[in-house]
């Protein structure tokens, strides 16, 4: 995966073949489109050049559209995107069950059952309706889809974002794979599935990072991230204390996926093989966030800034990303 300016993103293929696309709602859409998923999200970028998010792959890839999912799959893993207006009648939590089975039995049936990774994007996700705010509605939905599909509930989440955009459809986009992942949860931060009950009636039901070893190396994915410490948001109207707080919790989730995986190197999000995106509440937020990405990380890696609104009201920012691992070579190999 990677960012390109979106003016000729498909420069990034160089050989390799395109698994999905996805733009920013304040971009003019590319004229020609493929067979691949496109999925354009209601959320404005804030960095100067406008990017296009492309997930490539080296292997070769095939694309279905069924059952109202866009999917993109080579032999290891598939991508997919679901999309869907909320009707009057229903509940967003009975549209979010829905959606997630539809996903379950789809990646299932295809042979890739292992659900890694998850973008969830929710209109007004912070409004109140049927006597829970939306994103409670949301967590109900995911936890009752997630249930009936496992017998050990708490094994193999995925890790996951959950951001609010404008008026529009839920768009979810997923990573799925042949082969089972690695859960990776932070040692800073209660799970999320432990949350209390003050939080909704049911508790997020995702993963901090998820790992995955492929043909193209060791990839952590590592889920939308804030500034909570035990259960707690930290650091109220901070904006630049809050992304440090993140970037110790992203640390933290990287030393724990290391201490799984001794033999991987070279990981840390300062590497160049990070990907990051960040997530903010308020547009004028950013230049207390990049100075502090910069305080602390040295040269701030490629990154999207989005406007998007996190699921708690004092959390300012989120910060998702994927760092890749090389394997370390093994003991007498590289000497020369
Ligand atoms: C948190 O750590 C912040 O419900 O899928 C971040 C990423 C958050 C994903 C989700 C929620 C979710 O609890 C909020």
């Amino acid at each position: 995966m990677g960012y390109a300016e979106s003016e000729g993103a498909q420069t990034l293929l160089q050989g390799r073949f395109p698994l999905a696309r996805i733009d920013f709602s304040d971009v003019r859409p590319p004229e020609a489109t493929g067979p691949w998923p496109f999925v354009r999200l209601k959320l404005p970028q804030l960095q100067a050049v406008p990017l296009a998010e492309v997930w490539t792959s080296g292997l070769p890839v095939q694309y279905f559209h069924h059952d109202g999912l866009w999917l993109a799959a080579n032999k290891e893993i598939l991508f997919g995107y679901f999309e869907e207006h909320e009707s009057a009648g229903s509940t967003l939590a009975g549209l979010i069950h829905a959606a997630y089975r539809r996903i379950l039995t789809n990646i299932r049936g295809s042979g890739y059952p292992h659900l890694l990774r998850v973008w969830n994007y929710l209109p007004e996700i912070n409004e109140l309706s049927d006597g829970f705010e939306r994103y409670q509605q949301f967590c109900i939905g995911r936890h009752q889809a997630l249930m009936e599909e496992r017998v050990e509930f708490h094994r193999g989440l995925p890790a996951a974002t959950a951001m609010g955009t404008g008026p529009g459809p839920v768009q979810i986009y997923f990573l799925a794979s042949r082969w089972e992942g690695v859960q990776i949860e932070n040692p800073r931060q209660v799970n999320a599935y432990n949350y209390p009950r003050r939080y909704g009636p049911e508790s997020p039901s995702f993963a901090r990072a998820t790992l995955l070893s492929s043909a193209s190396g060791n990839h952590l994915f590592i889920a939308g991230t804030a500034s909570i410490v035990g259960h707690a948001s930290r650091h109220a109207g901070n904006p630049y204390r809050q992304t440090v707080e993140t970037l110790d919790n992203i640390e933290s989730v990287i030393a724990t996926a290391l201490v799984a995986h001794p033999r991987w190197h070279g990981g840390n999000p300062t590497s160049k093989a990070a990907l990051l995106k960040v997530y903010l509440r308020r547009p004028e937020h950013l230049p207390a966030i990049e100075k502090a990405l910069a305080a602390r990380l040295g040269l701030v890696p490629r990154c999207l800034f989005l406007r998007g609104d996190t699921c708690r009201s004092a959390l300012l920012l989120e910060i998702e990303g994927i760092v890749s691992f090389a394997n370390a070579e093994p003991v007498g190999a590289g000497e020369r």
